[in-house]
């Protein structure tokens, strides 16, 4: 074997994610493994998600030792760092790759990767493999888009990679190099209906402050949709699934596209029912006629805040209206939708969390999740408030969700918002359906008040 890629996500060792039950193969690391062996290069996966630390380093210690890829996100970074680790001490060479390393590169080196990839790891790994495989290790500085350890200990950081120009030209993902059908079955299990994944694009040109452009900057590269169609095809025949998601940043960006996509599913006479993400203001009537015809029964749309001034902040590009409007949209053909929202935004107050709860109530989404948001190394948004970003534990034990931002306010704040939220849109929604039982009422506009007097008085209590 040339390279072993594996990833640190281990579904039975989380309860919440084991309560959700919603895994999907790690599709990165699929592209990278059936790129790899086209090129004639022998890659295998070994796949985390329903698997052990303990299977993983049997593998390992098995051997013999060669390349290990590991994949990191922020969530993700304390086992990659373990697994780097343990792969160390086998003898192993271990690379590491994905949306997080590349903001991270001195730590991962430190932490025991000889190289971090940046960027799409596909055409980098065909050049990096046979170098490392072979000792050439002095031809390391020839190939973009990674950073190593000079033999003075240096840092070296070698010019960008270059995009793939061309996403069609590439193989699909390798999933015969795991057990897909294993997640499709997991699916039905849990929720009736098996479910795969597949992206028809890569990258997004938008600029939302928060979000990460790690590994494919700004640009936005689409596959033709005849391509897409087949693909979906073969998934439909080869695992049965009864839906699919569509795993792109912004599914609806192109309405071209869309239009084409949605015209090649009709002539092959294809139809299976997909969830996937809009922002608000790629939604309009034409476009969610167009989702509901080609199966879409849900459309996830990052809404963020009620409040027009923290949207503005955060350069999301949205109004609170199109938000409003698109959900409108979307129930008026049948479409449900699910909505992000976040708190504590820089420069949110009271007022703000007051506009998003009115928002919500107003919207009335099918679902709702709310988090706090993160900073994510790399970002727009981490720059702004670093100075005050405190890790609470050392940085290989954490992901970059437990911190805290001094002057923000406490985790309880955000806890009493989220109380306001669920109670109030739950009243909202007994008034719409006119079902008014009293006590379920009285019920609620106590939880409410009780929110509100929380709310206040830990907003008094911002963090030192
Ligand atoms: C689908 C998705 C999910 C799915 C994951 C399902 C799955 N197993 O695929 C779900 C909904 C579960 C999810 C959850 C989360 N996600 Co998510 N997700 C995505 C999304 C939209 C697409 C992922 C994808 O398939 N991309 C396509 C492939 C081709 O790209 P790729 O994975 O990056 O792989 C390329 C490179 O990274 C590199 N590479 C990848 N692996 C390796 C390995 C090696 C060795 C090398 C050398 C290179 C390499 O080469 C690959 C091919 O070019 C991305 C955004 C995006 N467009 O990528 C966010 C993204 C990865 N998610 C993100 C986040 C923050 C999360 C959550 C933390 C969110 C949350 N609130 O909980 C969780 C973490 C869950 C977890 N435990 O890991 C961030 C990660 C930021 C960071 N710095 O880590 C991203 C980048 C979104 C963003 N723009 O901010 N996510
Ligand atoms: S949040 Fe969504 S729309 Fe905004 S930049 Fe990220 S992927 Fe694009």
């Amino acid at each position: 074997m040339d390279i072993l890629l594996t990833h640190g996500y281990f579904l039975y060792e989380d309860p919440k994610e084991l309560q959700i039950m919603k895994p999907y193969p790690p599709l990165g690391l699929l592209y990278i493994c059936s790129h790899l062996r086209n090129k004639g290069l022998r890659a295998e996966v070994f796949d985390s998600t329903f698997s052990s630390r303990k299977e993983l380093w049997d593998v390992l210690r098995k051997g013999p030792p060669s390349v290990l890829g590991v994949y990191a996100n922020l969530m993700t970074r304390s086992n990659a760092v373990e697994i780097l680790r343990v792969a160390k001490e086998l003898s192993w060479q271990t690379v590491v790759g994905g949306p997080e390393p590349g903001a991270y590169v001195n730590e991962y080196l430190a932490a025991g990767a000889d190289v971090v990839v940046v960027g799409e790891g596909e055409l980098t790994l065909e050049e990096l493999v046979p170098a490392l495989r072979s000792g050439a290790f002095e031809g390391l500085h020839r190939i973009d888009g990674i950073a190593f350890r000079a033999a003075n200990g240096s840092v070296v950081r070698t010019k960008p990679r270059e995009q793939i120009k061309d996403i069609d030209a590439q193989p699909w993902p390798a999933r015969e190099a795991i057990d897909v059908a294993r997640y499709v079955d997991v699916w039905r299990k849990h929720h009736g209906m098996g479910s795969i994944s597949l992206i028809t694009a890569r990258g997004c040109p938008y600029h939302c402050r928060w979000c990460s452009h790690e590994v494919f900057g700004k640009t936005h590269r689409r596959r033709k949709p005849a391509s897409v169609v087949e693909e979906l095809e073969w998934l439909i025949n080869r695992y049965q699934p009864q839906m699919a998601w569509m795993a792109d940043d912004v599914f609806t960006i192109h309405h071209g596209w869309l239009f084409q996509y949605a015209a090649e599913l009709k002539r092959r006479g294809l139809k299976l029912p997909f969830e996937c993400i809009s922002r608000a203001d790629r939604l309009n009537p034409h476009v969610v006629e167009t989702l509901a015809e080609m199966g879409c029964f849900r459309v996830w749309i990052g809404s963020e805040s009620g409040s027009q001034r923290i949207l503005d902040a955060m350069e999301r590009g949205v109004s609170v209206e199109q938000v409003q409007t698109s959900v409108a949209l979307c129930r008026s053909v049948g479409i449900q939708t699910g909505m992000f929202l976040m708190w504590g935004y820089e420069g949110e107050d009271l007022s703000d969390i007051e506009a998003t709860v009115e928002h919500v109530k107003k919207s009335d989404p099918d679902i709702f999740f709310t988090t706090v948001a993160y900073p994510i190394k790399g970002t727009p948004y981490f720059t702004e408030v670093a100075d005050r970003v405190e890790s609470l534990k050392a940085w290989r034990e954490t992901s970059d969700r437990e911190f805290r931002i001094r002057h923000r306010h406490s985790r309880q704040f955000y806890g009493f918002a989220d109380k306001l939220l669920g109670s109030e849109v739950e009243l909202q929604r007994l008034r719409n359906k006119n079902t008014f039982d009293l006590s379920n009422v009285a019920e609620l506009q106590a939880r409410i008040a009780d929110a509100r007097a929380g709310l206040h008085k830990a907003a008094a209590e911002v963090e030192a």
